[in-house]
């Protein structure tokens, strides 16, 4: 690739962004993948603990703040971002206000995003690899050590929040992000700069406090967390402050000024079955046959059923305390594993406690 030119590389560079267009991606940038700044801050968020159970940030460290390690010989990162907000969903403060539903993050609704997107950046390669010849690339979406949001930032895509998202002064913060990692060596573009002023809103509003320390997110806090990483039981103290999310929290980005204007994702990301607004006690009727089959191709088929159950019950210990509510809880302790049981019994106390308050 040192035969191409800056005249040829430039041209390069604008004909990869106007294919990736072609292709549907909302924001393109290119950086040199210096992450020399944002290592010592994963380095302090590990030491912190700050990652609570998801052990993978905290192995390849080394690969993940050096992307040269991790694809030796690359010179450039490509960074895109695609849109997801579903506007066609019912509106979140509308579910979020009826402890009767249950909430799924905005991002979930519809299919999952990783191989979508990553389909689409092999598209890219392809492209270009019709174009100048066999070149050194790999695509990654959330899947390897990868620092998609500082790479971001850098390639100008958008800045890194006081939510610890990426977002952009005109399109807010609902995009996934995505990377081609190349030996190219495209021109670069300008970091983003940052437009969180004085603004705390997000930090405000988050449930747990896991925001606290702007820029900075304790995940053992984080309701996403909680409900999709956490393999464990939840802790009780955090279980009432989860209120009717099931999978994901979006509090953050909710509030978010630069947010108020959403730009509508692709239709992969439209809810499917109902998910934008089921009924707390319909999705905890569910059977594992019922799970694997409304969650197959979704971001939540992750979770695994027993999981699903545990968020569920939360939620249920939550909801206003009824007696249809209750032998929901009661017929589900039936063959129960622990962790679901445990959080079914947690659930159970919730109601009688409401209800014998209520005498
Ligand atoms: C681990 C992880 C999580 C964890 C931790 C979240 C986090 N903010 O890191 C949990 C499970 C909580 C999570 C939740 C969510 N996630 Co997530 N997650 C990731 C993952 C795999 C790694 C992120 C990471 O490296 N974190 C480690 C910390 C150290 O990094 P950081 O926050 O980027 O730290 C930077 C700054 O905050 C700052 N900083 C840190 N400390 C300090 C200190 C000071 C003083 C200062 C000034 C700055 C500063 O510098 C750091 C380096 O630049 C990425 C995919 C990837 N491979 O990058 C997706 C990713 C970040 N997640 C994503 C999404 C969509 C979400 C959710 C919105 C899903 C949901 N609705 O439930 C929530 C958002 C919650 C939130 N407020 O962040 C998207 C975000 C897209 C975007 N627009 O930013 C990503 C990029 C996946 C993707 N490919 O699209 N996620
Ligand atoms: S809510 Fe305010 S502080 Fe938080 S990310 Fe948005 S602009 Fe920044």
């Amino acid at each position: 690739m040192s035969t191409l030119s800056v005249e040829h590389l430039n041209d390069l560079k604008n004909q990869i962004h106007q294919w990736a267009r072609e292709l549907n991606f909302d924001g393109f940038g290119v950086c040199d993948g210096n992450l020399e700044q944002a290592a010592p801050a994963l380095a302090s968020w590990l030491a912190r603990d700050w990652h609570g159970e998801m052990s993978f940030m905290a192995r390849h460290t080394d690969k993940r703040s050096q992307p040269d390690r991790l694809v030796p010989g690359i010179h450039r990162v490509i960074s895109v971002r695609f849109n997801y907000f579903p506007s066609q969903a019912t509106p979140p403060s509308d579910v979020l206000q009826d402890p009767t539903l249950g909430y799924i993050a905005r991002y979930a609704l519809g299919r999952d995003y990783h191989r979508l997107i990553r389909r689409k950046l092999q598209q890219l390669a392809d492209r270009i690899t019709e174009s100048v010849g066999p070149f050194r690339y790999r695509a990654f979406v959330d899947s390897a050590p990868v620092m998609e949001k500082p790479l971001a930032q850098a390639a100008g895509i958008g800045w890194i929040g006081k939510h610890t998202n990426l977002l952009n002064q005109h399109q807010g913060s609902w995009f996934f992000l995505g990377e081609l990692y190349t030996d190219l060596p495209l021109p670069v573009d300008g970091p983003a700069s940052n437009h969180c002023g004085s603004c705390t809103q997000c930090i405000d509003a988050c449930p747990t406090g896991a925001l606290d320390h702007p820029y900075q997110i304790d995940a053992r806090l984080c309701i996403a967390y909680l409900t999709i990483e956490h393999k464990s039981a939840i802790p009780e103290s955090l279980r009432p402050l989860i209120g009717n999310r099931v999978f994901g929290c979006d509090d953050c980005q909710l509030v978010c000024p630069h947010n108020r204007e959403a730009a509508t994702g692709a239709m992969d990301f439209s809810a499917r079955h109902n998910l934008d607004a089921s009924a707390l006690l319909d999705l905890f009727q569910w059977s594992e046959n019922d799970f694997d089959y409304y969650t197959q191709g979704s971001p939540i088929r992750r979770l695994g059923y027993q999981r699903w159950l545990r968020n569920l019950a939360v939620a249920l210990g939550n909801a206003p305390a009824d007696r249809r509510t209750l032998e929901a809880l009661q017929k589900r302790r039936i063959g129960a594993s622990e962790l679901v049981n445990e959080h079914i019994v947690w659930a159970i106390d919730q109601h009688e406690a409401r209800l014998n308050s209520q005498i």
